[in-house]
């Protein structure tokens, strides 16, 4: 059975940059479906459904529930990992983490426009990610709807819902004004320890 992960912050603790209102419904009502859909589609599969969310999602599946683990256990990876890379007490990156992100994009200014651009270029649902390959490359990859990150051996460091269910209770449609707020809340710490693990 899997089970809704606490939030590692108060409901309004993003605000003013995400709303209250949004991260309540987002995290009970949205991420709370997508556990309920996954839960209920591997009833049938009592082994599968003692995998631990990362092992289930690179598993052989079978037909008649594919698409459901695709759609609800990606869509429960996802908001997991979302829900740490936020933090109400950002901090800078530093480290090797800030050196690879200016060897490969050239600065930390230049990283954020490249992530805002792939994450502006999604048309309609998906995540923009920042993504460590089995290279030990960085990368910036757009996955439609809940398709999750960690397919072809590569590992998640950084990831944007661009659902409108993310933003539009205080953006409407303005996409742009969202991802930019949302440079105000990313927890560098978090995603600086992200990029050691999928580094070593
Ligand atoms: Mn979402």
């Amino acid at each position: 059975m899997h089970v809704l992960p606490n939030l590692p912050y108060d409901y309004g603790a993003l605000e003013p940059y995400i709303d209250t209102q949004t991260m309540e419904l987002h995290h009970n009502k949205h991420h709370q479906a997508y556990i309920d859909n996954l839960n209920k589609a591997l009833e049938k599969y009592p082994d599968l459904a003692s995998k631990k969310i990362e092992n289930l999602l690179l598993s052989d599946l079978p037909e008649d529930i594919k698409q459901a683990v695709v759609n609800n256990g990606g869509g429960h990876f996802n908001h997991s990992f979302f829900w740490e890379i936020m933090s109400p007490k950002p901090e800078n990156p530093k480290g090797p983490f800030l050196e690879a992100l200016n060897s490969t994009f050239g600065s930390l200014e230049k990283f954020k426009d490249a992530f805002t651009q792939k994450a502006m270029s999604i048309f309609g649902s998906g995540w923009a990610w920042l993504l460590v390959t089995p290279k030990k490359k960085l990368i910036l990859k757009r996955h439609s709807f809940q398709n999750p990150p960690i397919v072809n051996g590569n590992k998640p460091i950084l990831g944007l819902d661009v659902w409108e269910h993310a933003y539009y209770l205080k953006y409407q449609n303005k996409r742009a004004d969202y991802i930019k707020a949302w440079w105000n809340v990313v927890n560098w710490p978090k995603v600086q320890k992200n990029f050691n693990l999928a580094s070593k």
